[in-house]
């Protein structure tokens, strides 16, 4: 009881609250889907991730593994997905547009006739009317072949014009959406500035009112920006200033606006130079008086933030989809070699080592794979709780694709480095997706936040019910009863093995446990360091990879006993990568739980935020060489 309440005087005096776009009075955040589950009961989170903030197993999102498609929907995928392999096969070269530093213009061509460029536009306004979970799809199969084109895919589509689809009137989508499907015209996602990256609300562009109220005149630049070069339609992000009704004062926020580069005013630098991706185009963008129609602002006058944020939400499991494609390339050429390679009288793939790769490559592929169709699958349901899902997976994916086409080259040794064996290219093309549409640091951060929260605001409800105990007395004691029977070690972790098939009730119960582990480390380190935990990133970090362990494991438990209960074939193999995966996992987590609360630790990142703090004063490497130089 003491520990309670010092925990929630401190919650009140540091105000936590929950963020608005984690309620159900968000902007309602609609995909273009074919099966859409009622509307929620208010206020309930079911993502899994977020509740785990909490401690609790949240299962209906993961259990049972999404099955949205019908045959109808199988039977339509299938019907493009062959002459999409047909182009990568046939027509597409990626290492040709690696060279050209683009996609040649006769696989555009080709790629508009297939009507890749609007996989989600609605049928009747030109697009193929694709679920999310068809388009992870097509877009496995882009990732497995070209990244370039997959750029170039994605950054019209996935971000460029889906703004347009989530948030854009009647008549925004009637006037766009034909021309990005069909018209041939490409679009663009333009929000990074020169001063403004990761921190995207300090964007500086600016859109002021005309003074006959008709137009918005836009001012600023945009760089690094994704088919920047190529773009006639563009979802552009500018601080507009806005008056507040209450207090009078004038304010800047960020507002969405589609703009054409007909408009006139907007132009482009040359395309950059980069490390890889460089077939899809990347450019400078300036805007200089542009003049934007009043109706031309999508989502509301001041809500752009949070447009773009749920832009860039809503197309992240397409990243994890497009990467589990370019792992299971990765894998079959390492494969192929190690099954053929002869070293000391015997094929590679026999040692112990390279077994391990192949393991461990495969392993990630499948929970990367599982991640993806299982967000896309959710969001075809209607979830609207899959922010911080698809922010795992982003992070999971591209740091295991990064890991799989890098262990693919070891395994084939001075094979693997040689240009014409296609991985060099690949590695360099996966280097940039752990840095853009939110870094992979970034994206940590906003899980364990988010999160803590979340968590955080339940504490706060509870503190709210010790004002009028006798009309809350239910939740009191339910909390209350929670404490002491985990204070006396009686508690029942949260079970996960009735979710799974009894093959992996072993495995559910040591994930169930871990959940268990984490809501107590949330709770601990909210009391600890109160709203002073948003500086304590060595400690968010660990949160957030405990997070991505447990969120992926319930993935592959998830789909695991789909495969098992269907006995489909690679059930059994399944089995094996799930058990294996879990375990990992679960230690993991242990480790990373463990040094958010030990001291020895905690001293050590102090130790190196001093280290860091040397070096940036040093501008570099503090000591001289062991010879004195
Ligand atoms: S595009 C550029 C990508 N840039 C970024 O992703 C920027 C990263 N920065 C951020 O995400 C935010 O600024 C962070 C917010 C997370 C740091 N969802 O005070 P705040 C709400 C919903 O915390 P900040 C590119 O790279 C929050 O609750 N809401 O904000 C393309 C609050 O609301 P309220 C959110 O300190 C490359 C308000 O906003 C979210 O700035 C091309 C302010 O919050 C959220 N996530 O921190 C890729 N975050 O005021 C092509 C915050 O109501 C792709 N909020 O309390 C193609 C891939 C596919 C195919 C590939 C094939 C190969």
């Amino acid at each position: 009881m003491l520990r309670g309440s010092l925990q929630l005087t401190n919650l009140a005096k540091n105000k936590l609250v929950v963020p608005r776009y984690l309620s159900t009075t968000a902007v309602n955040l609609k995909t273009v889907t074919n099966n859409e589950k009622p509307a929620k009961p208010a206020g309930e989170n079911l993502s899994f991730t977020m509740n785990m903030f909490r401690g609790q197993v949240q299962s209906s999102q993961v259990f049972p593994y999404p099955n949205v498609l019908n045959e109808e929907a199988r039977e339509t995928i299938q019907m493009l997905v062959d002459p999409f392999q047909k182009f990568f096969e046939e027509v597409n070269d990626p290492a040709k547009n690696d060279a050209l530093e683009k996609v040649e213009d006769k696989c555009l061509e080709a790629l508009w006739d297939m009507g890749a460029f609007g996989i989600q536009v609605p049928q009747e306004l030109g697009g193929l009317g694709l679920m999310n979970t068809q388009y992870s799809r097509l877009v496995e199969i882009v990732g497995m072949h070209d990244m370039g084109v997959g750029i170039t895919l994605g950054a019209h589509q996935s971000i460029g014009f889906k703004g347009i689809l989530l948030y854009g009137t009647d008549e925004q989508k009637k006037k766009y959406l034909p021309m990005v499907s069909t018209g041939k015209h490409y679009a663009a996602f333009c929000l990074t500035e020169p001063s403004s990256g990761s921190d995207a609300g300090s964007i500086r562009s600016r859109a002021v009112l005309s003074d006959d109220g008709k137009h918005y005149i836009l001012n600023g630049s945009k760089i690094w920006i994704s088919n920047g070069g190529l773009a006639e339609v563009m979802t552009v992000f500018a601080q507009t200033p806005i008056k507040d009704p209450k207090t009078g004062e004038t304010r800047d926020k960020v507002t969405a606006f589609i703009v054409q580069r007909s408009f006139g005013g907007v132009t482009n630098g040359a395309p950059e130079k980069k490390m890889g991706i460089k077939a899809s185009n990347t450019a400078e963008v300036y805007y200089d008086n542009v003049k934007i129609p009043i109706e031309n602002v999508l989502g509301g006058v001041g809500n752009g933030f949070k447009v773009a944020m749920n832009i860039l939400n809503n197309g992240r499991f397409g990243m994890s989809a497009a990467l589990s494609g370019t792992m299971r390339t990765c894998t079959a050429k390492a494969v192929e070699f190690a099954t053929n390679r002869l070293q000391f009288g015997k094929k590679i793939d026999t040692f112990g080592s390279i077994q391990e790769k192949i393991a461990t490559m495969s392993t990630l592929h499948y929970v990367t794979e599982s991640m993806a169709y299982m967000i896309s699958g959710n969001m075809d349901s209607g979830s609207e709780h899959y922010h911080l899902e698809a922010a795992v997976s982003k992070i999971f994916a591209s740091e295991a694709a990064w890991y799989v086409c890098d262990e693919a080259i070891q395994i084939m040794g001075g094979m693997g480095f040689m240009k014409e064996t296609g991985l060099e290219r690949i590695l360099r093309d996966l280097r940039i997706f752990r840095i853009f549409e939110g870094t992979n640091d970034i994206l940590r951060l906003f899980v364990a936040l988010t999160g803590i929260q979340y968590a955080g605001a339940h504490l706060k409800e509870l503190q709210n019910a010790f004002r009028n105990p006798t009309a809350n007395l239910g939740l009191i004691f339910e909390e209350a009863s929670k404490r002491v029977v985990r204070s006396v070690g009686l508690a029942t972790p949260p079970a996960m093995d009735h979710l799974v098939h009894k093959d992996l009730a072993q495995s559910a119960n040591m994930i169930a446990k871990g959940v268990d582990a984490f809501g107590q480390s949330v709770e601990m380190v909210l009391i600890k360091y109160g709203k002073n935990i948003v500086d304590e990133q060595f400690i968010l970090n660990r949160l957030a990879d405990a997070a991505i362990d447990l969120t992926t494991s319930a993935a592959v438990l998830s789909r695991c006993t789909k495969s098992l209960n269907e006995k489909i074939p690679s059930a059994e193999h399944e089995k094996l990568m799930t058990e294996s995966w879990c375990l990992q996992a679960s230690e993991r987590v242990a480790r990373n739980l463990k040094a958010v609360s030990t001291g020895k630790t905690l001293v050590n990142y102090t130790k190196m935020s001093a280290i860091s703090k040397n070096v940036c004063k040093e501008l570099g490497i503090v000591q001289k060489n062991p010879l004195g130089f």
